[in-house]
């Protein structure tokens, strides 16, 4: 079973990866970023039609899963490795630029939301803190060094928002960071896939000011929502597009695409894949749709990648 057409477990994602890069040895390269707090790998794959190291292309980066129960998001980000590696249906994506996809940078949490709880949201660290070891998990969207800890956010580990005990205290959030400094001369591109909502957003998360880039984000953003669309479902929402606090109604700090954004990479956004219920049931879309949340999410991301070449 191909871990874009049903929910799957880490293993199936990782078996399927490691597939891949066995399979396509000049163009993937798979990665293992460290270990996760309960010592399961943290693997990327980098794809490259020519050299991923001749440093010669812009690099578009889709990070997924720092929320365990958004089990809708794996499917998108291990589609868009079957897109780009097994059937490439415009060749200009790999021409004009090197991937980073990372399916599953929260590990713990996703296998946590298969064994234990289905809901679970973040990751599975405990600290020094008495509450800590009571309540294991920090929220990993909370965790990046971007005004960290001030707003959105909670210092009790007993909550869903928890930000760690300092900025970076996740080692799930530290291999984030170490890619995108790596990468940072390169990265024009940077999605992180969440659920549930159909919103793409951009920085900032925090208070909803706008970047010096807003106009970019806006119209980027527009056009990936655009594309999205049009291989839609008549039941699905309309995606909106916008800044993340204005748009979701609520601020946050710490957040993934803020962080990379902060740093320099010149398009970040959070995606907010769809879900039709509300409340907890909006994190388990019905399986009969996930293939199809997958192929459009797609269409998203490759049309966001051939927009940024021409801003950029
Ligand atoms: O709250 C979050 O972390 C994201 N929503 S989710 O339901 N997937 O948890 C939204 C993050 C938006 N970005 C910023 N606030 N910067
Ligand atoms: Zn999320």
């Amino acid at each position: 079973e191909k871990p874009y057409d049903n929910y799957v477990r880490l293993e199936a994602i990782y078996n399927y990866t490691d597939g891949i890069a066995a399979k396509y040895p000049n163009l993937v390269t798979s990665v293992t970023g460290g270990n996760s707090f309960e010592g399961r790998p943290i693997k990327y794959l980098k794809i490259s039609s020519s050299n991923f190291q001749n440093r010669s292309k812009s690099i578009i980066m889709v990070e997924a899963t720092i929320h365990a129960r958004e089990w809708i998001v794996p499917p998108a980000a291990t589609y868009a490795i079957h897109k780009l590696v097994e059937n490439l249906t415009d060749p200009e994506l790999l021409e004009n630029f090197d991937w980073i996809i990372l399916p599953v940078s929260n590990p713990d949490g996703y296998q946590y939301s298969h064994t234990n709880e289905r809901f679970w949201r973040k990751t599975r660290s405990t600290d020094q803190s008495s509450l800590s070891q009571l309540c294991p998990g920090v929220d990993g969207n909370r965790n990046y060094d971007i005004h960290w800890s001030t707003v959105g956010t909670s210092n009790n580990p007993c909550t869903e928002t928890y930000g760690g005990s300092k900025a970076f205290s996740e080692v799930e959030t530290r291999i984030v960071r170490d890619i995108l400094n790596e990468y940072l001369d390169r990265l024009t591109l940077f999605i992180t896939l969440h659920s549930y909502g159909s919103m793409i957003l951009y920085p900032w998360g925090h208070d909803g000011s706008l970047s010096p880039n807003a106009f970019g984000l806006h119209t980027v953003g527009v056009t990936m929502a655009e594309a999205i669309q049009k291989k839609s479902l008549p039941n699905f929402p309309t995606y909106k597009v916008g800044n993340s606090l204005l748009v979701i109604g609520y601020g946050a700090s710490g957040a993934g695409e803020d962080y990379a954004h902060s740093i320099g990479v010149p398009l970040a956004y959070t995606y907010e894949l769809p879900g039709l219920s509300r409340g907890l049931q909006g994190f388990h879309l019905d399986p009969k749709y996930v293939r199809q949340v997958a192929e459009e999410t797609w269409e998203g991301i490759a049309a966001g990648a051939k927009h940024a070449r021409e801003i950029v």
